[in-house]
């Protein structure tokens, strides 16, 4: 047991008579009870559309939703809390960026360059935008650890190249790619860069002005905030030369029957009733996060990751993907059991209370790359135990018995 497990009620369950080992991290995290609480009195108590009215409890939601963009600025380390620009998710951060920055300035014969690890939300959007400009799409492959080779970002990244967008972790292989020399690569050809730190900010401490990216993208609910809250930021300079991706409410300066001036940053991106309650969340999550220790969690998570891949390397018949160093790697493992679907792995993991995801984890083109149909994938954070990976692989050990294997 560690001392966080009793924040997190949902961890505190049984299913199928067993204590609840949740290794699905990679797709949402558990919610403390500060979260939770922080939600439930922000309805009871402070609840009002924010930017709206002038009484004391629209004033008062206003400030927790603009309090938590300065909350978010300091976690991620940005300049200014006009930089940061709430959205529902990643994903729609990543649509924002590719339909209102790209489809503005991508011109034909332009490229774009993505990793072959992307998460369709980094990756169909620019599918859609490259179509749409007659821009082309390049691909960075990995080497056989998983990581975006040095060459690859050499030979890729060319005066043609005006977006790199990739991911900071691989949500499936876990694999840290090197997004700083990514980004400087991409400057030094006048492109501009975006990282998906969809699963890094939760887990590893990063820093959006010393890496330099022009944009980043998150999800709250992967970091202990509830779904539906999520973060853009972007570089002021480029944000205020950006048009608008959603209009309506709220983003307007001055509207006329056929023309309409828009608000500034980061109020031009907002439109409609925001997810105050969401903000809430968010802001207690990083006072969470914070309590810890970004720096406890992301070694929490190498030692439960260096723990796993040597219980799970000891078992026959168990193919892991990526680099089996910890220390290029977060807590994410895809592997799996010969001869036996990864449903099939889910389904008697489940029987012991273990909850792993299997399936593409939404990258198909890496799934191809990688010659599989799917994986089985535990993913960790800092409220996993090493007795929740004794479980893990206690119940895979048990697998192709159950499947009437002989071994
Ligand atoms: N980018 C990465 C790297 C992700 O892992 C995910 C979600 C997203 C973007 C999209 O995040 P969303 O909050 O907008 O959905 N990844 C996963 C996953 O691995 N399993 O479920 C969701």
């Amino acid at each position: 047991m560690n001392k966080y497990i009793e924040d997190f009620p949902a961890l505190n369950q049984e299913f199928n008579g067993h204590r609840f080992v949740y290794l699905d991290n990679a797709a949402t995290t558990q919610k403390p009870v500060s979260v939770i609480n922080a939600i439930d009195d922000y309805y009871r108590k402070n609840n009002a559309n924010p930017h709206r009215g002038a009484y004391a409890l629209s004033v008062k939601a206003t400030e927790l939703y603009e309090g938590a963009r300065e909350v978010v600025r300091d976690f991620i380390g940005a300049e200014k809390s006009k930089e940061i620009v709430f959205v529902r998710n990643a994903t729609e951060a990543l649509n924002l960026i590719a339909f209102s920055y790209g489809l503005t300035f991508l011109n034909p014969g332009d490229e774009i360059v993505i990793s072959i690890a992307e998460h369709h939300s980094n990756l169909v959007p620019w599918q859609q935008v490259a179509k749409a400009k007659g821009a082309e799409l390049k691909y960075l492959y990995l080497n056989e650890e998983g990581i975006i080779p040095k060459e690859e970002i050499e030979s890729k990244i060319t005066s043609n190249t005006k977006i790199v967008s990739v991911t900071q972790v691989s949500n499936v292989l876990g694999t840290i790619n090197p997004v700083k020399e990514i980004i400087e690569k991409a400057h030094s050809v006048g492109a501009i860069a975006i990282v998906d730190m969809a699963q890094s900010v939760p887990h590893m401490k990063v820093d959006v002005t010393s890496l330099d990216a022009d944009f980043a993208v998150f999800s709250g609910h992967k970091m202990l905030a509830p779904m539906g809250i999520g973060v853009l930021y972007g570089k002021e300079a480029l944000l205020e030369k950006m048009p608008p991706f959603l209009c309506g409410g709220d983003m307007i300066e001055y509207v006329w029957e056929q023309k309409t001036t828009f608000a500034e940053v980061p109020q031009k991106f907002e439109a409609g009733t925001q997810n105050v309650g969401g903000a809430v969340g968010l802001t207690e999550a990083i006072k969470y996060i914070n309590k810890v220790g970004i720096e406890t969690i992301e070694a929490i998570e190498k030692e439960l990751t260096s723990y796993a891949l040597e219980k799970l390397s000891e078992i026959p018949h168990i193919t892991i993907y990526g680099t089996k160093d910890a220390a290029k790697k977060a807590g994410v493992i895809s592997f799996n059991i010969d001869d036996v679907h990864p449903h099939d792995v889910a389904t008697i993991l489940d029987s012991y209370g273990i909850g792993i995801r299997t399936g593409h984890h939404c990258a198909n083109p890496l799934m191809r790359y990688m010659q599989v149909n799917a994986t089985c994938r535990a993913s960790f954070y800092f409220y996993n135990t090493k007795e929740d990976i004794d479980d893990l692989a206690n119940g895979l050990k048990n697998v192709r018995k159950w499947l009437g294997y002989g071994s």
